[in-house]
């Protein structure tokens, strides 16, 4: 198999994109393609400062890189969440089993990766040494520990809007990539969660100047794309799934998908895009979004939080404060 740009060996076949790479023509293929959609979607400009939610995981990660590498100013965002292993041991990308800690195994990673590219910055917030909780604690205390994501969604997003807000920040770019989307959309579709499927597209605008734009730019990159970019790239990940999203949903549409993608090559990435040109032509309408989470609310239905400020729908704490009152 031969690049299809230098005839050199090429180490993946782009069969949805009909193209074979060698190693340096993906490492320059990855990034343009990040750098379009930032384009197509006028995510931002080469001016803003952008916060990346970091998790450790390939496709943050690969998402910080390429964006340091494009020369934007992409500083890092780490939330401990203080999430244990639930099996006694896991696996990380240096090949070693060990026992321990996956939010801190997972910053270990950040601190890394971090460390070999001069200039890149990044924060931290531990939640348990901030709330004094940790979120599985959290969960566990408010009764919730069935519905663990939906709890510790909803603490990331609080952390990351108030940090995006207070440094600045013109965007908050999450490394969601295509698989992920079109998993999501598919639940959402099945269920006909027309809420959420008005509100999934690569840019989540503001609807609030205290809530911080955000931005998916792998949101058309296939995920084994962004695993390939970061194994070639050398950036040490986390690769074991948060112990939380084992047996999720998400992995199974996940697998669905690429049984489908075997069958007939670029489904994915034609059930994305046709969505969102079809929503964007009109030919797919939802109706205006219903209160619910500060970022669905139009502004009208949006007040300060008696607690902490930050923009709610509701009469007088965010559902964020509201967490912690009850707990
Ligand atoms: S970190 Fe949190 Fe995820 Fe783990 S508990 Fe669920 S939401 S799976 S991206
Ligand atoms: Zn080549
Ligand atoms: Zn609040």
């Amino acid at each position: 198999m031969k690049c299809s740009i230098c005839g050199q060996p090429a180490i993946l076949n782009l069969r949805h994109h009909m193209l074979r790479l060698c190693a340096p023509h993906f490492m320059e293929w990855f990034p343009e393609q990040v750098a379009r959609s930032i384009k197509r979607y006028r995510m931002f400009g080469p001016q803003d400062r952008i916060l990346v939610a970091v998790s450790g995981g390939k496709d943050s990660l690969a998402l910080w890189d390429a964006l340091l590498r494009l020369g934007y100013q992409a500083d890092g965002m780490y939330i401990n969440l203080g999430i244990k292993e639930r099996t006694c041991h896991s696996q990380t990308s240096d090949g070693l089993s060990q026992p321990g800690d996956y939010s801190g195994k997972s910053l270990e990673r950040v601190r890394a990766f971090a460390a070999q590219r001069p200039g890149a910055r990044y924060q931290v917030v531990d939640v348990a040494a901030e709330y004094g909780l940790n979120v599985p604690d959290l969960a566990r205390r408010n009764h919730r520990s069935a519905k663990m994501c939906s709890l510790c969604g909803l603490v990331k997003r609080h952390i990351m809007n108030r940090a995006a807000y207070q440094g600045g920040y013109a965007a908050i770019a999450t490394g969601h990539n295509l698989d992920d989307e079109v998993a999501t959309l598919l639940q959402n579709a099945l269920h006909w969660e027309t809420g959420y499927l008005a509100r999934q597209a690569p840019v989540l605008p503001s609807t609030h100047p205290r809530l911080v734009r955000k931005v998916k730019p792998l949101a058309r990159m296939y995920e084994r794309d962004s695993a390939a970019y970061a194994l070639v790239q050398g950036i040490d990940y986390i690769y074991d799934e948060c112990p939380y999203a084992e047996g999720a949903k998400s992995i199974f549409f996940k697998k669905l998908f690429n049984q489908i993608e075997n069958l007939s090559t670029g489904t994915k990435s034609q059930f994305y895009l046709q969505f969102l040109k079809a929503r964007q032509q009109g030919r797919i309408a939802f109706p205006q979004l219903e209160a619910g989470e500060e970022d669905d609310a139009p502004r009208s239905l949006l007040r300060d939080c008696d607690k902490c400020g930050q923009p709610t729908s509701s009469a007088d704490l965010c559902a964020f404060c509201r967490l912690w009152e009850e707990t």
